[in-house]
């Protein structure tokens, strides 16, 4: 069985060296992200791996799709971390007894088989479902992929849509940074500056073991990532409450897209997908409404609990991150704002083509970057591989096959890095990172 998923790679070219990746971080039912750092299964990772995967194996691409999604919590969430049973408590932070899915999600309706985080990741899995078929619709069909994920997708994005959407204005809010996967992002400086941090001493980080510690968040910023993962385990995993409440344009971008992915899912199974299309119409226009700022020339982040001039609403941050320019990979975007991000990705702020090669995960010229921390001024693989999308989608090929060359020479040169500085593509973090390797294989296709 393991034969049969795991078809043998030799050769030194990129796809073989990207595919020995995969199969190195492979543990039977999904891919961790990284053996060292990341040694569970995480949300949009597997999302990434699997669009990757199905060049290799359409069958594990399938697999890695059905564990995530058997761990999904009976009121729709997919939770960002599966653990994996056989690893150590303290191989990674916070690890199973802080979450306490089994008890404290009881309400939610946590997977009592498997233990999970309870929080979210951005939703990119309907996608990945959508091109995992088209890798090899027969084998699809056959297994009856599609009809089984149909229903867990469906659900999952009503979860979104209906508990997560905190400002009443139709977009999903994340209540936590890790759950939109840019943990220390500026953008969130603001409203993180809110939340009383736990004490230090109170946890232990794992990522120190492995992460040089200025690549990483503050014990700071963990002490508040602890605090609002803390109180939402304590609130029962339940809305409503939540101190920290952001629509970030990312995570809508991507449900957007994976909602009409859902329409072409719904159609290959022989039901209606217009419903499904329409919403993503609604939300790409609730999306510019809520979040375009004409004048920074980019989609914000709103800070639902900061102060604004409508009461419940809160207020733009005033942050450029790689988040803001996601939603180009959505088709039905007004002609002006494709026209200004494009123009925002190749200016001073993202200087894409000129200074950089990768999109940096922060404005340049902003006050908080950082060519070395996290999503704090590295260029990230996924990112760069969703704008690359988005480039193509709106006929900017040019540009678009300028990022897939560079995505593809730096993931064979950084030995496929977790992220890199953008200036000079000095690889930084994990290297065999799962998603670089997968995102590269999928670009050589
Ligand atoms: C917390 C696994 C994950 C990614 C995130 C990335 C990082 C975790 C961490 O690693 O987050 O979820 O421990 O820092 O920020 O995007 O999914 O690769």
């Amino acid at each position: 069985c393991e034969i049969a998923y795991d078809p043998p790679v030799s050769g030194t070219s990129l796809r073989a060296r990207a595919a020995r990746v995969l199969n190195g971080n492979w543990t039977g039912g999904s891919t961790v992200p990284s053996r060292s750092l990341y040694p569970h299964q995480w949300s949009w990772d597997s999302a990434f791996v699997a669009i990757g995967l199905r060049h290799v194996s359409p069958l594990r691409a399938q697999t890695e799709l059905e564990t995530l999604l058997a761990a999904q919590w009976a009121d729709g969430r997919v939770p960002h971390i599966v653990f994996n049973p056989s690893v150590p408590l303290d191989a990674y932070f916070p690890s199973p007894d802080f979450w306490r899915s089994a008890t404290a999600g009881r309400v939610s309706g946590a997977p009592r088989t498997v233990q999970t985080s309870g929080i979210v990741q951005p939703p990119v899995h309907a996608l990945a479902a959508w091109l995992v078929h088209r890798a090899d619709p027969g084998l699809s069909r056959a297994r009856g992929f599609l009809a089984r994920m149909y229903p867990r997708l469906s659900a999952w994005h009503r979860y979104l849509l209906h508990r997560r959407d905190l400002g009443g204005g139709g977009l999903v809010s994340v209540v936590h940074p890790w759950e939109q996967g840019m943990d220390n992002s500026p953008c969130w400086d603001e409203p993180l500056a809110r939340i009383t941090p736990v004490p230090a001493h109170s946890f232990r980080r794992a990522d120190l073991d492995h992460g040089a510690p200025g690549d990483r968040p503050t014990d700071l910023d963990y002490g508040r990532y602890v605090r609002l993962a803390a109180d939402y385990r304590e609130a029962g995993y339940a809305e409503g409450g939540a101190e920290f409440a952001v629509e970030d344009p990312a995570f809508n971008a991507l449900l957007i897209a994976s909602e009409y992915a859902l329409a072409r899912i719904a159609e290959e199974l022989g039901a209606a997908g217009t419903a499904r299309r329409e919403r993503g119409e609604r939300l790409t226009a609730a999306l510019v409404e809520r979040l375009w700022d004409p004048v920074a020339g980019t989609f914000l982040c709103r800070d639902l609990r900061g102060g604004g001039p409508v009461a419940g609403q809160g207020g733009l941050i005033p942050e450029r991150g790689v988040s803001g320019l996601v939603p180009l990979v959505l088709p039905g975007l007004p002609r002006v704002v494709v026209a200004t991000l494009v123009r925002t990705v190749r200016g001073p702020h993202f200087s894409l083509g000129d200074r950089t090669r990768l999109v940096p995960s922060y404005d340049l010229l902003g006050k908080a970057f950082d060519p070395h921390c996290y999503w704090r001024g590295p260029a990230w693989f996924n990112t760069s591989w969703l704008l690359e999308r988005g480039l193509r989608v709106q006929g900017e090929t040019t540009e678009a096959d300028a990022l897939r060359d560079a995505v593809l020479d730096l993931a064979g040169a950084t030995s496929f890095a977790e992220y890199v500085d953008p200036y000079t593509g000095e690889a930084r973090g994990a290297t065999g990172f799962s998603w670089t390797a997968a995102l590269a294989l999928d670009l050589l296709h």
